[in-house]
């Protein structure tokens, strides 16, 4: 009998009880706060797990994220990192992330948001633009869903490009690397776009000074997370007219507070952290994959290196 533990935000329980039983019969599902005897667990499938939940499982083998981020579970100080863990990577989550910020860099690209105005205002008036091939566009993070998103933004004709920890070749797209690359990087950016994993080292990547490195009038699009950002330094940025622009899926704490400045404020567009839904029905096949591979002895997919924290 193989023993899984989920624990999610989503009203969802049965749905994935029916689905993972579909695939794996004798699997015993339990839903938190219900674990049963902890020493059964043999896999844990979680979202936002409690601080020591996993660290109170005695016999757990692998952890499954419900996300592609981790950050949500590095976050429990008791976190037993020696046991395997796994995220969500797959197509229709990259699909649905290059659906989000293709949409979100056109509207800063085209001027939507002045347009908008204007529709309000009842003013027929052309605004300049360059077009894409003019437009500097600079997506920080190339990885599953950043190197996705770039190269399409460069199909689209924008003058793309990336910046990463360690160097990359994305086909269409500049890439810059580590510190030293930053500065360069910001230097020719007017649409910044954060797709970064939130660890250690990027907590609160997005400040004053990382946003002084742009060129004034540049926008930002945010589809990775709150954390990345200084909330303060980028509402200030954006009252200087430094940043004109600003698009957020993504809080310090969400639900966005209804107190928060963002939800008023006239250059930010907020959106209820949508960018890209991982889909059910693609999660239950990974899940299913890494569970029979484990219980085979063979090597697990989408793993997390625990020292990265991504
Ligand atoms: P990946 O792990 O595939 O890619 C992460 C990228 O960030 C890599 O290119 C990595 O560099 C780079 N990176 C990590 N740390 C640093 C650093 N210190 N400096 C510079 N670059 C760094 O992640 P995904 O693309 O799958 O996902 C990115 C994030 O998107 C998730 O962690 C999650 O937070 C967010 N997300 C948001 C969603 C939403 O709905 N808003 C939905 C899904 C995800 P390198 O290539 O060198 O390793
Ligand atoms: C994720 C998310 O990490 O939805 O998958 O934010």
């Amino acid at each position: 009998m193989t023993t899984l533990l989920f624990r999610s935000n989503a009203d969802r329980d049965d749905w994935w009880r029916e689905t993972l039983l579909a695939e794996i019969p004798d699997l015993d599902f339990r839903v938190w706060p219900d674990t049963g005897d902890k020493a059964e667990i043999d896999y844990a499938l979680v979202w936002k797990p409690e601080t020591g939940l996993l660290a109170s499982l005695p016999n757990l083998r692998a952890i499954f994220s419900l996300g592609a981020g981790v950050d949500h579970i590095f976050a429990d100080a008791e976190l037993p990192k020696h046991i395997p863990m796994c995220r969500v990577i797959n197509p229709n989550m990259a699909l649905r992330m290059r659906e989000w910020i293709v949409m979100h860099t056109l509207m800063h690209h085209r001027r939507h948001r002045e347009y908008d105005r204007q529709q309000r205002d009842r003013i027929w008036q052309e605004l300049l633009q360059p077009h894409a091939g003019e437009r500097r566009v600079g997506v920080m993070g190339l990885g599953e869903l950043g190197g996705d998103a770039a190269r399409h933004l460069a199909i689209l004709g924008f003058d793309t490009a990336g910046w990463s920890r360690s160097p990359k070749k994305v086909d269409g797209v500049t890439c810059f690397s580590g510190a030293d690359g930053l500065p360069d990087f910001l230097a020719r950016t007017e649409i910044l776009i954060c797709l970064l994993p939130l660890t250690e080292q990027t907590r609160g990547i997005v400040d004053r000074k990382l946003l002084s490195g742009l060129p004034r009038g540049a926008t930002f699009i945010n589809g990775g997370r709150g954390g990345h950002v200084v909330e303060e330094d980028l509402l200030a940025m954006l009252d200087e007219g430094h940043v004109s622009e600003a698009t957020l899926d993504v809080f310090q704490t969400e639900p966005l507070p209804e107190d928060s400045p963002f939800w008023k404020h006239p250059q930010v567009t907020v959106t209820p952290h949508i960018a890209a839904f991982s889909d059910p029905r693609a999660l239950v096949e990974q899940v299913v994959e890494n569970i029979r591979r484990d219980q085979a002895g063979q090597p697990l997919i989408n793993r997390v290196d625990p020292d990265r924290g991504y």
